[in-house]
């Protein structure tokens, strides 16, 4: 046999382990996407998680690498890095304390990682997410293009999910946006909500609109409420993978993405979810929607809050 040919098959690389960074190795190694690198600062577990999910190729049919680490020289070469490191909020915790320890983690996750993968695509995940985003942005130097993070499309996926329950049609024909911050000012835009074309307003009334909205907006405490331990992961993974896959295979789809803003929207100096066209190269277009007046408003409210969390976390990280 003649030597075989190197060859190059994309990497992703999921810094951070736990629920939403395993769920979604699996995700990215089963959907056939791209062998993928697992890192936690937890010596051992990437590792088992990586075997555990290695074990399951001959039953899912695929072939991609998946490898466990501790050390940022494996994530070499990575055409995405995704950072979902962080620490939950514990009882006793301010918000600040961990505005704090999540600072200092995502700053030193985006910076250890572009070290090894300067071509990469970064996708934020941990929360606060808008601000993390935001720091991650700082730390690497990239342009805008090339770091984002993830909350809209989870948080639009909330919205059709609660919109496809109350008409009892299928998930996949509700189509809707959630803008702004990934909290509770959130802009989910009921106007553009639709079930294959027809909008949501000539489907449903207001006051049950106005219902689902709130349940969107709360989506993730009710889950932690029922839970006790610990937040949603499923479709937090499911959605980071939409992303993941719009890149690698260039689909340039339109998604809600938390991306820094150079004045769209009337908004500066700021990360908040917009509507973005993601393909190969990242973000490669904005797309600034007509908003009507109360709509724009939600989404400065929402966008002023970010900004002042954003000033406290520069404030923290000088002090360190
Ligand atoms: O819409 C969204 N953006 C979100 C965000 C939806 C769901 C979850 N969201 C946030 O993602 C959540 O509030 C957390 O900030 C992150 C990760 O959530 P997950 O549920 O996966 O948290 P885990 O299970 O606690 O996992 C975090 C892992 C854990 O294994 C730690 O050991 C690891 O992060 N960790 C680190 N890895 C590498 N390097 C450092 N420094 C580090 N510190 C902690």
């Amino acid at each position: 046999m003649s030597s075989p040919i190197a060859c190059h098959l994309p990497r992703v690389t999921i810094v951070g382990a736990g629920r939403v960074g395993s769920t979604l190795a699996q995700r990215v190694a089963e959907k056939n996407l791209a062998d993928v690198v697992l890192l936690d600062i937890v010596e051992g577990m990437p590792q088992g998680l990586a075997l555990d999910l290695l074990e399951a190729r001959a039953i899912e049919l695929h072939n991609r690498q998946i490898v466990g680490t501790n050390n940022y020289a494996d994530t070499a070469g990575s055409e995405i890095v995704v950072i979902t490191a962080g620490l939950p909020r514990k009882p006793g915790m301010s918000r600040d304390d961990l505005l704090r320890t999540n600072a200092q983690i995502v700053v030193e996750a985006a910076k250890n990682a572009i070290a090894h993968s300067p071509n990469a695509i970064f996708i934020v995940v941990t929360n606060p997410l808008d601000v993390m985003t935001y720091l991650a942005w700082q730390a690497t130097g990239l342009p805008r293009n090339r770091i984002m993070g993830m909350a809209g499309v989870l948080d639009s996926a909330r919205f059709e999910t609660f919109i496809a329950l109350e008409l009892g049609v299928l998930p996949a024909d509700v189509k809707a946006m959630v803008l702004g911050s990934h909290g509770d000012l959130m802009v989910p835009l009921s106007r553009y909500a639709t079930v294959n074309g027809v909008p949501i307003t000539e489907l449903l009334d207001e006051a049950t609109i106005d219902r689902l909205v709130e349940r969107t907006r709360n989506g993730g405490a009710e889950i932690v409420e029922l839970m006790q331990t610990g937040g949603a992961f499923f479709a937090p993974a499911s959605a980071t993978s939409v992303m993941v896959e719009s890149i690698l295979l260039n689909q340039s789809r339109l998604l809600p993405i938390a991306t820094y803003l150079q004045g769209e929207y009337g908004l500066e100096d700021v990360v908040i979810g917009v509507p973005c066209r993601l393909g190969c190269g990242g973000i490669e277009s904005i797309l600034e929607l007509n908003l009507s007046d109360s709509e724009s408003k939600a989404l400065h409210t929402s966008a002023q809050s970010v900004r002042k969390n954003i000033e406290r976390s520069q404030e923290i990280l000088a002090v360190k």
